[in-house]
């Protein structure tokens, strides 16, 4: 035998076998089943040099199979075996097929020179090697093929009629088995950790039921499922089977890696799985990959119970045609089974995309009124996180919670994030897994938290799995050495899973993914649309600025004229004048001073908008002194005292125009007011970003309802005598030189108890059209 050889006698070792001394669960993934080293005895194996073909080597059972020794073959060219007949044709099939992927029927075979039958001959190439398969062709018990084609037609329309996917594996296990007379045809479907479970079954009466049973990952090893992609359909006829060794030239040296099966369908298979076929009481496999939409989706597992059960390649090609037939109708048939949940989906999203469109604020469109996040989408709660503000619709977490998540999902960094085991991956989430064990959610902007989140709660779920799912393996004493044998009992073993939500369905996401994708065109058009309504209210105002610029500009020139031919009149005649004259002479006068110190307001407030700022980045506090300063000069004899509370910051501004803010606002603070000493704070409050500067008084103060007017043009509180006179512009250009800036100012005052003025000098941080 072999050294290679893996069999079901526990005195082999080699690499196949599996042993305690360097196992562990996790190394059935390692087993090499490919380099087996053996088949299967329903068939014979020829490895053969090209281009001469050569025998390099052969199973032990070619004579029993072909008439020949293998020790005989070996190192032959396979026209001993084949005759002169055969093995051209097999030049020619061979010169016309790429063997490399694949195991290909090559042709049917008869009239060898050392044996009376006809065989299917079946070609795989790999690392520069022929490997030629013999199958005995079978002519008895074939169904004539119109009947065999008519039967499937039958199915396929069924499957297509099928209702649900439920109802299509039923139909498909049951078909199965009339095609492969196997007692018990199972639909097992895998789970995304591996395991699996079975979701159909058709089954001889009185069989024992798996239908419901879940099988853990270990049972299906990483090495089989990837045999399923390369085979369509996997055969064991025979569960006790005596493998025949692959045997080579003695000249071959020892060294050599076994040649590579993973093509092959005699191969022998691993212990593993015999041992746990039998503790099954199966005595025969046929298995075939399902697959949807090209992932494995599952498997079409058949057993037989009684005895043996070798179909032969005639009986196996419908059996192949029919599986491969389920795979391709399965995608389909998956995706129409949530066709009616799509279409309300798209609905949703086609009216909250219409409502975006209208409503103020896209997170009004989407959380409030009757279609909103929630509508449609199976979730029982939402919640939106824009601009810093959560909003939350149904069932949530609690808002701290919220923004728990929402700050480990911003570290996740996805667009779009799902699962239905949040606790598994976030261990935090377990506080609320009641109400959020499944997560959904789309990220709105590439920085900040702004995101929406769907919420699913747990549901408590009972997995039935054939024998404790997490020893799958017993250890036993054999030949004095301890190994790893397939667990011995399938005892119904009950698991209730914790944490989990219903699993999220693709066309769930894809809709979260389309709403993203809707809110972030609304966002991008609204900061688009602001843009251009800022640009050109930004021109509108300089086009404002320069008409006020000209019209104060060229007012001032004929009013200079009204004062001084007034003047004049007052100097040269006034003494002729009646007294009432007089004091009309005087009102002109009166008037036209105001209207010049009018229009120099006027002029300073246009000049505030037209030039450009120049930016420079300077101390606060050296400004806020030299202003007081100045204050001090201009003003004196005022009994007043400026207070300013460190620290101010350095900032960004325009001086000189930032210089008239704080004169304005500290004169003011000093002539609006009564106190016998006039106090004045000025000061910054730098834990918040843009920082927030302040000019307090002790003042008369301002009623609420003027704080909005003390802002506009020319507007007055008082008699224009009272607390010193004044244009009324001061505290209009003042908010004009702050809007340059792209801050704002505020005020919070009573009257009689003082005024405290805010500014700041850069816009609000604006977090939705940061950084999409
Ligand atoms: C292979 N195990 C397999 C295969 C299936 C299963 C379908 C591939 C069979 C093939 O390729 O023909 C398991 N079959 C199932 C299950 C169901 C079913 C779960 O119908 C459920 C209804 N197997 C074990 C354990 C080990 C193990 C405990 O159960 C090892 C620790 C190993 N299984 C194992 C190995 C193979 C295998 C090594 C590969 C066999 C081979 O192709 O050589």
């Amino acid at each position: 035998m072999s050294e290679a050889l893996s069999n079901n006698t526990a005195a082999n070792a080699g690499p196949a076998f599996v042993t305690a001394k360097n196992v562990d669960i996790s190394n059935c993934d390692l087993e090499q089943v490919h380099l087996v080293g053996a088949i299967q005895p329903h068939g014979a194996l020829l490895v053969l040099d090209e281009p001469d073909l050569r025998i390099v080597q052969a199973s032990a059972n070619t004579l029993d199979f072909l008439g020949v020794d293998s020790a005989l073959l070996l190192g032959q060219m396979i026209d001993s075996l084949l005759g002169d007949a055969n093995t051209a044709a097999l030049r020619t099939q061979l010169a016309g097929t790429d063997l490399a992927g694949i195991l290909a029927h090559l042709m049917i075979v008869g009239c060898l020179p050392h044996c009376a039958g006809r065989f299917h001959l079946f070609g795989n190439r790999s690392n520069g090697l022929l490997l030629l398969e013999f199958e005995r062709a079978d002519t008895l018990g074939q169904a004539p093929q119109s009947e065999l084609f008519s039967g499937l037609r039958d199915a396929l329309q069924q499957l297509q009629g099928a209702s649900s996917l439920r109802t299509f594996l039923q139909l498909a296990v049951d078909r199965m088995r009339t095609l492969t007379g196997f007692d018990r045809v199972m639909a097992y479907r895998f789970d995304e950790d591996g395991s699996g479970e079975v979701v159909a079954e058709a089954k001889l009466p009185g069989l024992e039921a798996y239908l419901g049973l879940h099988y853990p990952a270990s049972d299906i090893p990483a090495p089989a499922r990837r045999l399923f992609k390369l085979s369509p359909l996997r055969h064991l006829p025979d569960v006790d089977y005596v493998p025949v060794p692959l045997l080579r030239a003695p000249s071959a040296p020892t060294a050599e890696t076994p040649v590579d099966l993973s093509y092959s369908f005699l191969r022998s298979v691993s212990v593993m799985y015999t041992g746990y076929l039998r503790n099954m009481g199966v005595k025969a496999t046929l298995v075939a990959p399902l697959l949807s939409g090209g992932k494995l989706w599952g498997l079409l597992s058949c057993m037989h119970h009684g005895e043996p059960n070798y179909l032969p390649y005639e009986r196996r090609i419908p059996v192949e045609f029919f599986a491969q037939m389920l795979s391709m109708l399965m995608g389909d048939r998956e995706s129409l089974d949530h066709c009616a949940y799509r279409l309300r989906l798209d609905q949703v999203l086609g009216q909250l995309v219409g409502r975006m469109g209208r409503a103020e604020t896209f997170q009004e469109a989407l959380a409030v009124g009757e279609t909103n996040l929630l509508s449609a989408m199976d979730a029982s709660g939402a919640a939106l996180i824009a601009e810093g503000k959560l909003t939350v619709l149904g069932e949530t977490p609690a808002h701290a919670q919220i923004d728990l998540l929402a700050g480990w999902l911003a570290q996740q960094g996805a667009l779009v994030f799902s699962t239905h085991r949040l606790a598994h991956e976030f261990p935090a989430a377990a506080a609320f897994s009641t109400v959020a064990s499944g997560v959904l959610s789309i990220r709105l902007a590439r920085a900040g938290s702004d995101r929406v989140i769907w919420f699913r709660p747990e549901v408590l779920r009972d997995v039935d799995w054939a024998g404790d799912p997490n020893k799958p393996v017993e250890i036993g004493m054999e030949d004095h050495e301890i190994r790893l044998r397939p667990r011995n009992s399938f005892a119904l073993w009950k698991e209730t899973v914790h944490g989990q939500s219903r699993p999220w369905l693709n066309c769930e996401i894809d809709y979260a993914v389309s709403l993203r994708q809707a809110i972030i065109d609304v966002i991008v058009e609204r900061a688009r649309l602001l843009a251009r309504a800022n640009a050109e209210l930004e021109r509108s105002n300089l086009e404002l600025d320069s008409f006020a610029y000209a019209a104060s500009h060229d007012l001032k020139e004929p009013l200079r004229g009204i004062h001084n031919f007034a003047e004049f009149l007052h100097a040269e005649d006034g003494a002729r004048l009646t007294e009432r004259g007089r004091q009309r002479l005087g009102t002109i006068l009166r008037l036209s001073e105001r209207m010049d110190a009018m229009l120099e307001s006027l002029l300073k407030y246009s000049r505030v908008g037209r030039n450009e700022l120049d930016l420079q980045t300077q101390s606060s506090a050296a400004l806020v002194e030299q202003t007081v300063e100045l204050i001090r000069q201009v003003i004196p004899g005022q009994n007043f005292h400026v207070e300013v509370q460190p620290p101010l910051p350095a900032i960004c501004c325009d001086r000189v125009r930032v210089a008239m803010i704080f004169h304005n606002l500290i004169v003011n603070a000093i002539k609006y007011n009564d106190q016998p000493i006039k106090k004045v704070q000025v000061g910054c409050d730098t834990t918040v970003d843009p920082p927030v500067f302040f000019v307090r008084d002790n003042g008369i103060g301002i009623e609420p309802g003027y704080h909005q007017l003390i802002f506009q043009l020319f507007r007055r509180l008082h008699g224009r005598e009272e607390y010193g006179g004044g244009s009324g512009a001061g505290l209009t250009i003042v908010k004009k030189a702050i809007d340059r800036h792209g801050g704002s100012i505020w005020v919070e005052s009573l009257a009689g108890e003082g005024s405290t003025f805010y500014f700041t000098l850069a816009p609000a941080r604006d977090a939705v059209t940061e950084g999409l």
